[in-house]
C-alpha cells in the first residue's frame, strides 16, 4: 500500500476559507475533503475545493515567463523578463511621465497573502495615479459608506448570522457564492440554524435564487431600485417610532427627514414590492429581538450602490441592530490590518481621471475609465499596463472596448497563471507559484468572518524548480523600478509572512505564526464581540447616519423615482448570477467544474418570452447600447418579469490559449453588454444590474442548452 500523508490548509478560492483535509502521496493529491476538525467550517467544502488539485496538475497552467513574439508565446528566463520589462517601463515613464503606466489588480490578490503584502509596493514604485482594481466592479460602495459612516473604508460591519433572529439578504446569493464580505463557511447550515431557533430569513432579489429557495420569504425587486425600498422601510420605522438607535450616532433627525417622503405607496410601483409588504417587512425587522440587513454585490453594482450601502447600514443602526449579538458587528481579527492602515486608504478626490474626470477613492480610479484612459490620446495617456490576478476583459464593463484598448498598448505585462482573455494581450506573462504551493494567512477574510478565527497554511508542495512566488515577482519588479539594481546587487526578496507574524504578536491575542502552526485545523477566537464606540474611526467617535457626501446623492435618487428604467428600444433589465461551480472568470479549465449542462444561459420570464415569440432553448440575441451576444435562452419564472439574467465570468470564445472548455461551454461575456459609461456617480462603481437590453430570437435551433 502506498504511504499517504495528510495536509491541512484553508481553501483560498472564495471567501468562505473552508478547512481542507488533503490526502497526498509524494507530489500527488489523492483526495480533498472537508476538515471536520476545523472549528469554523466543520467539514464543509464545495465542489470547487477539488479545483486546487486541478490547478496544481493543469498542463495549461503557466510555469515560466512568456514573451509574445511573432512566432507566438516564447518561454524566456526570469532575468531576461525582469530586465526587459523594467527597462521598457522606465523608458516609457521617462518619455511620457509616470502616469503612462497603469496597474490593475484582480480578485485573487486578496486571496493570497504573498500578493496582498507585496503588490502595493509595486503600485507605489510606479508612482502613477492610474491604479485600478476589481474593487470598483464589486464592493467599492461598501467601502465608501463605511468611510463616511464609521470613519474608515475598511471598517465593514459583518452580519452576526450565527446569533441573529432575522436575516434580511439583499442582492446576495450566499448559497451559490458561499458568502461575501461575510466569511461564513457552510452558510446553508448556518441559515438553517436561524430557522431552527425560530428566526426568519428574507431575501430581496430580482431572481428566485438558491438562497431564496431556503428562505422564509422572498420578494422580487426591480433591479436597481433597492434604494427606494430601504428609504421606505426607514420611513415606516420612523413614522411608527420603532427606532432604537444607540447614543453614539449623529444625523438621526436628518435621516428621519430624508426618508420621510418615501411612503411605501410611493415606491411600490418602481420597486415592484407592494406597500403592505414593505410595511410588514419594516415592522418585522425592527421588532425582531435581533436582526441584520446584509447587502452584497446585487446591491453595490447599482446606479445607487453607495446610497444603498449607506441606507442598509442606517437601517441596522436605527433599529438598534448594531454591535450586539445577532446584529451587524465589527470583527477583532488576529492580524488587525486596520490598525496598520488607519491613515491610509481613507482618501478621496486627491486626483481625477484624465478623460472623464472621475475622483480617486482609496488611491484608485474606477476601472470603468481604464479603456478610455488607454484609448484617448494626449498627455497622461496610459501606454503600458500591468495586470495581476485579473481578467478585466471579462470582468469590467464593455469588455470589447477594453479588448481593443489592451491590444493598442505599447507594453502590457500580466502576472497570472494562465493565458486568458486578458493576458493574451500581454507582451510578457509572469506566472507565480500558486494554490497548494504557497503559504497563506488570510488577512482579508479572517477580518470579515462571522467568528474571530485565525489559521496559517503552509505550502503543501514545494514550488516547481525555477518558479517564483508572487511576492518574489512583486519585490523584484519593485526593487528594479526603484533603482535598487543600480549597484548591480539586488536585495533578496523577503518572505512577507514575517509581517503576518509581527501583526499576530502585536494584536490583543498576542499570537505568533509558530503558535498558529500548532493549530492546523485553525484557531477559533470566539464569537464577534461588541466594539463600539471605541473602534469607530470618525473623529467624534460617532456613527454618522446622514453624512454630507451620501446625503448629497439624494438629489439623484429623487430624480429617478418616477423614471422608466427600461427604454422603448431596450425594454428588459439585465442582471447577473453566479453558479456554485464557477469562480468569476477562471477555473473553467477544471473539467469536473465545467462538465454537465451549459450554464451560460439567458434566464427569461415566460410572459416576456411569449411576447417575443421566444421558445425554450432558442438562441437569442441580446443587445445593449454597447454590444450584442447570442446565447441560449432558459425560460423560467424564477426571474422577475421584465428582467433577464446572465451568469458572470463566461465568454471564453475569444481565442485565448487558455481553456480546455468545450466550445459549447465557452459561453458569452455579460460584460460585452454592460456599459462603461453608466456608473454609480457617487462612488464610481460599475453598474452591472439593471442594464437595459433588447432580446429577440436569433436562430431557432433545439437542444442547444
Ligand atoms: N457583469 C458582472 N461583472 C462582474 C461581476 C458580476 O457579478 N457581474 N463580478 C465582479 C466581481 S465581484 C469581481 S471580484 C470581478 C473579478 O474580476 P477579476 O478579478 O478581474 O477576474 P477573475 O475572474 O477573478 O480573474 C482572476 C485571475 O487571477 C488569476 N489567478 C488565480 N490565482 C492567481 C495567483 O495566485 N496569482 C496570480 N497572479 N494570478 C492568479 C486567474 O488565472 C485569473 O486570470 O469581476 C467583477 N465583474
Ligand atoms: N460560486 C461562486 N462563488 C463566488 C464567486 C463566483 O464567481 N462563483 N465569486 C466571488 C466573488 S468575487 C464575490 S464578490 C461574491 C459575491 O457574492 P454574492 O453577492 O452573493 O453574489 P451573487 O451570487 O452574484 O449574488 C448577487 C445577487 O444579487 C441579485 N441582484 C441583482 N440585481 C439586484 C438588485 O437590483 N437588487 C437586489 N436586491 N438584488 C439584485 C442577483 O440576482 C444575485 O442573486 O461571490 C464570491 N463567491
Ligand atoms: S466554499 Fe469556497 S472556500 Fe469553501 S471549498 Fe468552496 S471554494 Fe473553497
Ligand atoms: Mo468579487
Amino acid at each position: 500500500m502506498t504511504n499517504h500523508s495528510i495536509h491541512y490548509r484553508a481553501c483560498n478560492l472564495c471567501e468562505a476559507i473552508c478547512g481542507l483535509e488533503i490526502t497526498y502521496s509524494e507530489n500527488t493529491v489523492v483526495t480533498i475533503n472537508g476538515d471536520k476538525n476545523d472549528p469554523f467550517s466543520r467539514g464543509h467544502i464545495c465542489p470547487k475545493a477539488l479545483a486546487l488539485k486541478d490547478i496544481y496538475e493543469d498542463p495549461n497552467r503557466l510555469t515560466s515567463p512568456l514573451k509574445r513574439t511573432e512566432a507566438g508565446w516564447t518561454a524566456i528566463s526570469w532575468v531576461e523578463a525582469f530586465e526587459e520589462i523594467t527597462a521598457k517601463l522606465k523608458a516609457l515613464q521617462s518619455l511620457h511621465g509616470n502616469h503612462a503606466v497603469g496597474m490593475y489588480a484582480g480578485n485573487p490578490s486578496v486571496h493570497n497573502s504573498g500578493t496582498y503584502l507585496s503588490g502595493t509596493g509595486l503600485m507605489r514604485a510606479l508612482k502613477t495615479k492610474n491604479i485600478y482594481s476589481a474593487t470598483s466592479v464589486d464592493q467599492l460602495p461598501h467601502h465608501f459608506a463605511a468611510w463616511q459612516m464609521f470613519g474608515h473604508p475598511f471598517l465593514l460591519p459583518i452580519p452576526d448570522i450565527d446569533r441573529t433572529d432575522f436575516w434580511l439578504i439583499m442582492g446576495g446569493n450566499p448559497i451559490a457564492s458561499n458568502g461575501s464580505l461575510m466569511t461564513a463557511p457552510d452558510v446553508a447550515n448556518r441559515l438553517k440554524a436561524i430557522q431552527q431557533r425560530g428566526g426568519k430569513v428574507v431575501v430581496i432579489d430580482p431572481r428566485f435564487t438558491e438562497t431564496a429557495a431556503k428562505a422564509d420569504e422572498h420578494h422580487f425587486i426591480r433591479p436597481g431600485t433597492d434604494v427606494f425600498l430601504l428609504l421606505a422601510m426607514l420611513q415606516v420605522i420612523f413614522e411608527e417610532k420603532l427606532e432604537k438607535a444607540p447614543v453614539f450616532v449623529t444625523g438621526l433627525d436628518e435621516l428621519r427627514a430624508i426618508s420621510s417622503e418615501f411612503l411605501p405607496e410611493k415606491v411600490q410601483s418602481q420597486t415592484g414590492i407592494a406597500a403592505d409588504s414593505i410595511r410588514s417587512l419594516a415592522r418585522a425587522f425592527a421588532n425582531a429581538p435581533s436582526a441584520v440587513a446584509y447587502g452584497r454585490v446585487g446591491l453595490s453594482m447599482q446606479a445607487f450602490g453607495g446610497a444603498c450601502q449607506w441606507l442598509l447600514n442606517a437601517l441596522n443602526v436605527v433599529t438598534g441592530n448594531i454591535d450586539r449579538a445577532g446584529t451587524a458587528m465589527f470583527t477583532h481579527p488576529a492580524v488587525d490590518i486596520l490598525a496598520n492602515i488607519k491613515g491610509a486608504y481613507d482618501k478621496y478626490d486627491r486626483h481625477r481621471s484624465r478623460v472623464r474626470g472621475l475622483p480617486e477613492f482609496m488611491g484608485e480610479l474606477p476601472v470603468s475609465v481604464l479603456a478610455e484612459e488607454i484609448l484617448t490620446a494626449g498627455e497622461g495617456q496610459i501606454r503600458a499596463l500591468i495586470t495581476s490576478c485579473g481578467n478585466p476583459i471579462l470582468s469590467t464593463p464593455n469588455g470589447r472596448q477594453l479588448d481593443s484598448a489592451l491590444e493598442s498598448l505599447e507594453l502590457m505585462v500580466a502576472i497570472d497563471i494562465y493565458v486568458n482573455e486578458t493576458t493574451r494581450h500581454a507582451h510578457y506573462i509572469l506566472p507565480p507559484a500558486t494554490g497548494l504551493e504557497v503559504a497563506h494567512y488570510d488577512l482579508t477574510f479572517n477580518a470579515l468572518a462571522v467568528r474571530n478565527v485565525a489559521r496559517f497554511s503552509e505550502p503543501l508542495f514545494p514550488k516547481k524548480e525555477d518558479a517564483k512566488y508572487d511576492w518574489e515577482i512583486f519585490q523584484e519588479l519593485t526593487a528594479r523600478l526603484s533603482g535598487e539594481d543600480s549597484t548591480g546587487v539586488l536585495p533578496v526578496p523577503q518572505d512577507p509572512h514575517a509581517k503576518v507574524d509581527l501583526g499576530l504578536r502585536h494584536s490583543s491575542y498576542q499570537l505568533s505564526l509558530d503558535q498558529l502552526r500548532q493549530y492546523p485545523h485553525g484557531l477559533d477566537l470566539g464569537p464577534l464581540r461588541p466594539a463600539l464606540p471605541h473602534r469607530l474611526l470618525t473623529s467624534d467617535k460617532k456613527i454618522h447616519l446622514a453624512p454630507a457626501l451620501l446625503n448629497k446623492d439624494m438629489k439623484r435618487v429623487k430624480k429617478v423615482l418616477y423614471e422608466r428604467l427600461a427604454t422603448n428600444e431596450f425594454d428588459l433589465l439585465l442582471t447577473n448570477r453566479r453558479h456554485l461551480r464557477d469562480n468569476n472568470s477562471w477555473l473553467h479549465n477544471s473539467k469536473r467544474l465545467v462538465k454537465g449542462r451549459n450554464r451560460c444561459t439567458l434566464m427569461m420570464h415566460p410572459e416576456d418570452a411569449l411576447k417575443r415569440a421566444v421558445s425554450q432553448k432558442d438562441i437569442v440575441s441580446v443587445r445593449s447600447r454597447v454590444g450584442q451576444v447570442e446565447v441560449p435562452v432558459e425560460i423560467t419564472d424564477k426571474v422577475m418579469q421584465g428582467t433577464v439574467c446572465l451568469p458572470h465570468g463566461y465568454g471564453h470564445n475569444r481565442d485565448a490559449i487558455q481553456l480546455s472548455v468545450a466550445q459549447s461551454h465557452a459561453g458569452v461575456s455579460v460584460n460585452d453588454l454592460t456599459d462603461e459609461m453608466v456608473i454609480d456617480e457617487l462612488t464610481g462603481n460599475a453598474v452591472f444590474v439593471g442594464v437595459p437590453v433588447q432580446v429577440e430570437v436569433s436562430l431557432e435551433i433545439g437542444n442547444t442548452v
